[in-house]
């Protein structure tokens, strides 16, 4: 058996919406035939996929009567049993309609607000009648062009007023699910609010139900704000925050890309892999791994399915990988701990006697100035293990 074929316990998971994409962009209409939600759940399952995600109208189209809505789910329903697949994660559109051009939560005009919370609570209803224990908040325009548009505190007492309203919904419902919520930094808006997992974890300190709600980073949207996916992965995780994930590959400077996960900057992609999967220590991140991202435009329904074959398998190289650097002798030789028992209980927990210990240390700063660490052979490392130069 390959070991790098995708198998349920890897938990993969791809959006209704990632591989339904027909290949539409801002310039061009679809260059690939729109497929039903029952097909690509028969797709996703035929490439080894363990669930499908979705937003409310990805299947039940907007404006749909109860009775259609409900026709479509038991379809969906019937679909998802008949190939073996699971809905862990759903969330609900607040950007496609334009209603929601000046944003959902934030926007000004209180019937938008309404209209957002009202939509929501329904699509929290959807996601858990298929099974969903993760709920993502993706805030798609809640931002501006027109800075003079509102006081952007405002904008962030709507976003806590309208996740708080909706925490104590699932909880009065008594329904086992948890918030997730997406920052990303701009786009469709020119800047939207909560601009990064940063912005978002600090948000989530001040919330009602703060022990519910996580975050949901993408490697594309911390990307684009330039700064290292896996620090804003690593501060989720090690907050207890890391709720759900989204996997693609993103360049820097460049529109939202959501490319197959992998395709761009290699190494940011094996440091995630090897963090989420615990190769260097520390927890496990036991979520799904999601990819929210979608094939080129130059591709037809076939290379959707390359497409998504291509984000499991380099995920599960990446791990090979992962799990070889760090059982690597040289590597754990230049990163071992360096525990100092006279030092190390002098670094927390303060006391005045500690202070005191501390500025008593007959330390040599310039020998500590002058001490290699080795990090040019550790990163050529991690190099050839990527290259597959080393075993
Ligand atoms: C949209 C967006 C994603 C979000 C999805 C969930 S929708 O594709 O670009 O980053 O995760 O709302
Ligand atoms: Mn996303
Ligand atoms: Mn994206």
């Amino acid at each position: 058996m390959d070991p790098y074929s995708p198998r349920p316990e890897d938990r993969f998971t791809f959006g209704l919406w990632t591989v339904g994409n027909p290949g539409r962009d801002p310039f061009g209409p679809r260059t690939r035939p729109v497929l039903s939600p029952e097909s690509l759940v028969e797709g996703l399952a035929r490439c080894g996929a363990w669930g499908v995600n979705l937003h409310d109208n990805d299947l039940v189209p907007f404006g749909s009567t109860a009775a259609e809505r409900d026709r479509i789910v038991a379809s969906f329903k019937q679909a998802l049993a008949a190939h073996g697949l699971v809905v862990p994660m759903a969330t609900t559109n607040l950007f496609s309609h334009p209603a929601f051009k000046d944003g959902a939560f934030t926007a000004n005009d209180p019937e938008v607000r309404a209209f957002a919370l009202a939509k929501t609570l329904d699509a929290i209803d959807l996601g858990v009648e298929l099974g969903a224990k993760t709920y993502v908040f993706w805030g798609g325009r809640e931002g501006v062009e027109a800075e003079a548009c509102r006081d952007p505190r405002e904008a962030v007492k709507r976003m806590r007023e309208a996740v708080d309203f909706l925490c104590a919904y699932v909880v009065e419902q008594g329904y086992d699910l948890r918030f997730a919520l997406e920052a990303k930094p701009n786009e469709p808006r020119g800047d939207i609010y909560l601009a990064t997992t940063g912005h978002m974890l600090h948000f989530i300190s001040t919330l009602e139900h703060e022990q519910m709600v996580g975050v949901n980073p993408e490697v594309a949207h911390e990307t684009m704000a330039g700064l290292s996916f896996v620090h804003g992965v690593a501060q989720a995780m090690e907050a207890g925050k890391l709720f759900h994930i989204d996997l693609n590959a993103q360049r820097i400077g460049r529109y939202d890309q959501d490319l197959r996960f992998g395709s761009e900057d290699l190494k940011q992609a094996f440091c995630l892999v090897r963090l989420l999967e615990g190769t260097l220590g520390g927890e496990r991140y036991s979520g799904p791994r999601h990819f929210d991202a979608h094939a080129y435009r130059t591709e037809d329904s076939d290379g959707v399915w390359d497409f998504a074959a291509g984000c499991m398998r380099t995920y599960k190289l990446l791990a090979a990988r992962a799990e070889a650097f760090d059982a690597d002798p040289e590597v754990r030789a230049i990163i071992e701990d360096q525990a100092d028992s006279a030092i190390d209980p002098l670094l927390s927990n303060f006391t005045p006697a500690k202070a005191a210990q501390l500025r008593a240390l007959d330390l040599d700063v310039d020998a500590l100035g002058e001490r290699a660490l080795r990090y040019e052979r550790l990163d050529q490392l991690m190099v050839e293990h990527l290259m597959g130069a080393r075993e």
